[in-house]
C-alpha cells in the first residue's frame, strides 16, 4: 500500500481556510459561498461542508484527496464518476420497484472548467459532490434497526454495482485489503523499528503473530477462483451511511474515494466490524469492546434483502472469515501505523493508533469466541428467503 514518508497528519482543518474557500469557489463560481466548515471524522482526506446563498441545494461536500495515500488522485475522481453515474441510474430502476424507498448516491459536481476535479497551486486535488439533503450519519451504531439500514445500504450499493464490471475501475490503492500485503508492510516496519515497551503494544504484536497463517484466507480463495473481484465501496462503515431524518431509513452510502475492484467480502467484513461494535472504533475502553450478534443478524438481514440476488454459495461460505479477517486487518493497519510513527491515519493524541488497534483486535477475539453463533446467523439469514426481498413497510430506526 502507498504510504507517506515521515510526516504525520493530524485531525481538524488547516488553521487557514483560504484554500478550502478558494476550492469551493471553483465548484460554485456563481453563488456566494456563506461558509466552508470541516465535515466528519475521516482519517485520510480533508472534507468540508460548503454552504451557499441559494434556495435549492445550498450545501455541497468538498474534499481534498490525500495525495500521499492516493498516489493518482485523478483516477480516484474517474472511478467516482463511473460509479456515481452508473449507480445513480441503476438505483433509480431498483428503487422504482420499491415504493417509498429513497436511496441514492451523491452526484459529482463539475468545476468551472468542466472537469471533475480542481488542482490547487500546491498540487492538491479537490473534488465536490452533492450533499444528501435531510439526512445525517452517526459515528457508532444506534440499535438493531440502524444496523439493518446500514446492511441494506451496502446491499443496495452492491446490487447497483453488480453489473458494472470491476475492470472498468482503476485500482487506486494497490494492496488495499489484501491482508498478506498488509502483513508484509507490518513486517517491513517491524524490521526497522523497535516495539515500544508498553504491555499493550506487546499484546498486539503477539495477537497478530498467532493469526498470521490464516490471514491469506480470502486471497487464497480468490487465487483458486472461488471468489471473484467485483466493484466494491472500500469503506462501508457506520458513519458512511446517511440516514434519512424523517423516515430513519438509509438514504445513501457516501465516501466514494475507495471504490475499486475487489472482493465484496472486504466490504461485508468492514461493514460488520463497524456496525456490530456499539462502542465504536474510536473508544478508549477497548477491553469493553464486543461483537454484538443481534446487530450482526440485523445488518445481514438488511444486506440480503438485496444482495442475495447476485451472491454465490462460495461467496456465502466465506462470510464468516470475511467478518473476522477485516477487523483483524484493520487492527494490523493501525498497529503498523503506530509503529511507523503515525504516517497514514490522522491522529488526535499519542498512542491513538495503538488504541485503535486494541479495539479491532478485541473485536476479533469476540468474533472468534462467537464463531458458532455467527455461522448460525449467516446460515439462517442466507437460507430464510430474505434474499428474495421483503416488504418495505417494516418499522425503522430509532436513532
Ligand atoms: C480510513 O478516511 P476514512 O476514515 O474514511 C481508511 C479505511 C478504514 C477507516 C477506519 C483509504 O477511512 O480503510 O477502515 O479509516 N481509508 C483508507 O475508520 O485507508
Ligand atoms: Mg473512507
Amino acid at each position: 500500500m502507498n504510504r507517506g514518508g515521515g510526516m504525520s497528519f493530524h485531525c481538524g482543518m488547516p488553521r487557514d481556510d483560504t484554500l478550502p474557500k478558494l476550492a469551493a469557489g471553483r465548484f460554485s463560481p456563481v453563488h456566494r459561498i456563506v461558509e466552508v466548515r470541516p465535515l466528519g471524522n475521516g482519517h485520510i482526506n480533508d472534507t468540508y461542508l460548503v454552504v451557499r446563498e441559494l434556495e435549492e441545494e445550498p450545501c455541497f461536500v468538498l474534499q481534498r484527496i490525500n495525495g500521499r495515500v492516493f498516489r493518482d488522485p485523478a483516477s480516484v475522481v474517474r472511478n467516482m464518476r463511473r460509479v456515481t453515474d452508473h449507480g445513480r441510474s441503476r438505483l433509480k430502476e431498483l428503487t422504482a420497484a420499491a415504493p417509498g424507498l429513497r436511496f441514492e448516491l451523491p452526484r459529482m459536481l463539475t468545476a468551472a472548467d468542466g472537469r471533475d476535479h480542481w488542482i490547487d497551486g500546491g498540487g492538491g486535488t479537490w473534488r465536490a459532490i452533492s450533499f444528501i439533503e435531510n439526512s445525517r450519519s452517526f459515528d457508532a451504531v444506534q440499535g438493531t434497526e440502524h444496523a439493518r439500514e446500514i446492511g441494506r445500504a451496502l446491499g443496495l450499493f452492491h446490487t447497483a454495482m453488480s453489473d458494472l464490471p470491476a475492470d472498468s475501475l482503476m485500482d487506486t490503492l494497490p494492496g488495499f485489503h489484501i491482508t498478506p500485503k498488509v502483513l508484509c508492510h507490518y513486517d517491513g516496519v517491524l524490521s526497522k523499528t523497535s516495539v515500544p515497551s508498553l504491555p499493550e503494544a506487546a499484546h498486539c504484536c503477539r495477537f497478530l503473530s498467532r493469526r498470521r497463517e490464516w490471514a491469506g484466507v480470502l486471497e487464497d480463495a480468490r487465487a483458486r477462483g472461488r471468489l471473484v473481484p467485483r466493484t466494491i465501496h472500500g469503506d462501508p462503515k457506520v458513519s458512511n451511511v446517511m440516514i434519512d431524518e424523517s423516515t430513519w431509513r438509509a438514504a445513501s452510502l457516501v465516501d466514494l474515494d475507495t471504490v475499486k475492484p475487489g472482493l465484496v467480502h472486504y466490504d461485508i467484513g468492514d461493514c460488520l466490524r463497524s456496525t456490530c461494535n456499539p462502542l465504536g472504533g474510536e473508544t478508549r475502553e477497548w477491553e469493553a469492546v464486543r461483537f454484538d450478534p443481534d446487530l450482526c443478524r440485523a445488518a445481514l438481514e438488511g444486506y440480503f434483502e438485496w444482495a442475495g440476488r447476485f451472491l454465490t454459495p462460495d461467496d456465502i461460505d466465506h462470510l464468516y472469515d470475511a467478518i473476522r479477517l477485516i477487523a483483524f486487518e484493520l487492527g494490523v493497519r493501525f498497529l503498523t501505523d503506530y509503529l511507523e510513527g503515525d504516517v497514514y491515519f490522522k491522529v488526535a493524541y499519542p498512542g491513538h493508533n495503538l488504541a485503535r488497534a486494541l479495539v479491532q483486535f478485541r473485536l476479533v477475539e469476540s468474533i472468534e469466541l462467537q464463531e458458532a453463533v455467527i455461522r448460525k446467523i449467516i446460515g439462517e439469514v442466507t437460507s430464510s428467503g430474505l434474499a428474495r426481498g421483503r416488504s418495505w413497510e417494516t418499522p425503522h430506526v430509532r436513532c
